[in-house]
């Protein structure tokens, strides 16, 4: 099993995804909201680029999910804290979201990938059990901001491969830096992050200090989200 580490969506044409698994992170926070919501009981989530796209699906009786510049959209039901689509009155219902930066990055996996699994810290070792079991070469794309890497997607990176590594070859540079960038945070994934991630402070300013926390930490979640057709699930 081969393994390599997209550090931004701006680079995935440098990577070839065909026959592969790609493994699409957005810690903080899109895939972080999916997998809570998930695992709290949402049917599914379609992902999608535009607000203009997601207001079609408003008027299907989606709920609409999602964020610009880290802020609700105005027209939709909800924005992007985990604590949101856990919520119960959304148990049972399919979510269409739109994010800055994480429904780019499962937009443009799709394009080439065999398979779209979503991870975040919540379900890494669920994700890691999953690619072991399958044996596939696989790609993690993090989504990074707005074209720049980001802390908290390369340590979601790490921790996947640390979990995955004695049945895997790293077969580029960036997925040793995830590695050891993991392996140095020592189990103090969130520390990190709060102390250094530039999206960690931009979040704060916003008020949404305790997603931060929750976004970092591991395996609260043990839910496999698979995307098939156009729905995550
Ligand atoms: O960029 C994204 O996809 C979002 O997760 C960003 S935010 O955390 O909601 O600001």
């Amino acid at each position: 099993m081969k393994i390599e580490t997209c550090l931004t969506p701006e680079l995935i044409s440098l990577h070839k995804l065909e026959g592969k698994i790609a493994v699409v992170t957005d810690v903080l926070r899109a895939t972080s909201c999916m997998v809570a919501g998930l695992h709290a009981g949402i049917k599914s989530v379609i992902p999608v680029m535009t607000v203009q796209e997601a207001l079609v699906y408003a008027e299907k009786g989606f709920v609409t999910a999602g964020e610009r510049g880290g802020v609700k959209v105005e027209e939709f039901t909800i924005g992007n804290s985990p604590f949101e689509h856990m919520r119960e009155e959304y148990h049972g219902k399919d979510i269409c979201m739109t994010t800055t930066n994480g429904t780019v990055a499962i937009t443009e996996a799709r394009k080439s990938a065999d398979q779209v699994v979503i991870g975040a810290m919540l379900n890494v070792s669920t994700v890691a059990d999953y690619i072991l079991k399958q044996g596939k070469d696989i790609a993690i794309i993090c989504a990074g901001w707005k074209g720049n890497p980001s802390l908290e997607d390369t340590l979601f990176a790490g921790a996947l491969i640390d979990r995955i590594i004695d049945k895997g070859e790293i077969i580029d540079d960036a997925s040793f830096m995830a590695l050891t960038q993991y392996r140095a945070a020592n189990g103090n994934v969130d520390k990190v992050i709060q102390e250094n991630a530039s999206h960690a402070k931009r979040l704060s300013g916003l008020k949404a200090k305790s997603d931060l926390a929750y976004c970092a930490t591991e395996d609260s979640c043990n839910v496999l989200p698979i995307l098939k057709g156009d729905a995550i699930s």
